[in-house]
């Protein structure tokens, strides 16, 4: 081939270009994925003759969102198509003089679809200007199931505060610590998101030198739920939870009204038959997991949690319903402003066979994605 036919080719394909991407969006598109000189290998599932770089970007643009960017090379007038993008498979760009790689501008974003995962929030911030904070489809390491987590991306798609922690088996060694700060409490909200896998449950347990049970949530057996508040204790039946679903917990009370309230799912099971009034000391033991009937110890195994864990959040406030009933439409970080203590404070602490899974795999129904 001599030198004419080249620059035949390379101003063709200019040409097409400036036909096809006439918007400044467009454009900024292209700037980000598509080049000339190189081409996307290993991902070619059509290939064929064409007369020129339009025809072959008009069958990528018929077969969406199979087709999800094209190589055509210029040399040949070969059109491929491929099933796969140079944001997924950076590594399998190969260079081309001759050669054009096209993300179709109506592609599928990375990360809203399960069979485009990103690796990582930032990745998919890196790759999509426009992406906001919300739910993504991810697969962290590339071989396991992808998963739908929430990308904080204001913060830079850091997701270091989204995380689980599994309560692999049953067993007293199993719990999570938190020595809590001297502020005396006259009220407070501690809601948590929880998968089950078994019944019979204490989720928390707050005790000081004066009340073993200044705060207790446990779920028994029966379907019985007892909160306990400064040693007192309040309960109702709220059902099973064990469906290995994610569910919503909330607790709370002040001193005020003495009211203690209990939230499943953002509905109200619970409100306690007596006024509870006093003060919560501060400096006392919190507890994730197991019940304390002395401060930091005195389990008991029946009752110790196993399952998953996450989002566990307390305020110094009694929250309003109606904020409580929000919270539990997405399991995110950062849900509500004002908290005392926040999940990340529960990344050390860890005892026994509680282990840390990055990227929460929480979810709720208003979270999935297609
Ligand atoms: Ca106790």
């Amino acid at each position: 081939m001599g030198f004419p036919g080249v620059f035949q080719v390379l101003i063709s394909v200019v040409v097409d270009l400036a036909i096809t991407f006439t918007s400044a969006e467009a454009s900024a598109d292209c700037n980000v994925t598509s080049g000339t000189g190189v081409y996307l290998t290993g991902h070619v599932y059509a290939s064929f003759s064409v007369q020129d770089f339009q025809q072959c970007y008009e069958k990528c643009k018929a077969d969406e969102p199979k087709c999800r960017s094209l190589n055509y090379h210029g040399d040949q007038t070969r059109c491929e198509l491929n099933n796969a993008t140079r944001t997924l498979q950076p590594n399998d760009i190969m260079e081309n003089p001759l050669s054009l790689y096209l993300e179709s501008r109506y592609r599928v974003s990375l990360g809203s679809q399960r069979s485009v995962a990103g690796r990582t929030c930032e990745e998919i911030l890196s790759k999509e200007d426009s992406a906001a904070n919300g739910f993504y489809w991810l697969n962290s390491n590339g071989t396991e199931d992808p998963y739908v987590t929430f990308c904080n991306m204001k913060n830079g798609g850091d997701s270091s505060p989204s995380f689980d922690l599994l309560f692999q088996d049953r067993n007293t060694t199993n719990f999570v610590e938190l020595d809590m700060s001297a502020q005396d409490l006259s009220a407070f909200t501690v809601c948590l998101w929880f998968r089950a896998w078994e019944q019979q449950l204490v989720f928390l347990s707050y005790a000081t030198e004066s009340f073993t049970d200044a705060i207790m949530m446990f779920l028994s057996s029966t379907g019985l739920f007892r909160f306990l508040v400064l040693d007192e204790q309040v309960h109702g039946q709220t059902g099973y939870v064990n469906d290995r679903t994610w569910h919503h917990l909330c607790g709370k009370w002040a001193n005020r009204d003495g009211v203690v309230k209990l939230f499943v799912d953002g509905e109200n099971k619970l409100t306690g038959d007596k006024s509870i009034h006093g003060v919560i000391p501060g400096s006392g033991k919190f507890i994730v997991g197991q019940d304390q009937d002395v401060i930091g110890g005195a389990f008991d195994l029946a009752q110790s949690f196993i399952g998953e864990m996450t989002h566990l959040y307390i305020w110094n406030a009694d929250l309003e319903d109606s904020v409580i009933t929000s919270l539990s439409m997405h399991c995110k970080e950062y849900p509500h402003p004002g908290y005392i203590v926040g999940w990340a404070d529960f990344g050390q602490g860890l005892h026994g066979n509680v282990t840390r899974r990055n990227n929460s795999r929480c979810v709720t129904k208003y979270d999935m994605l297609p």
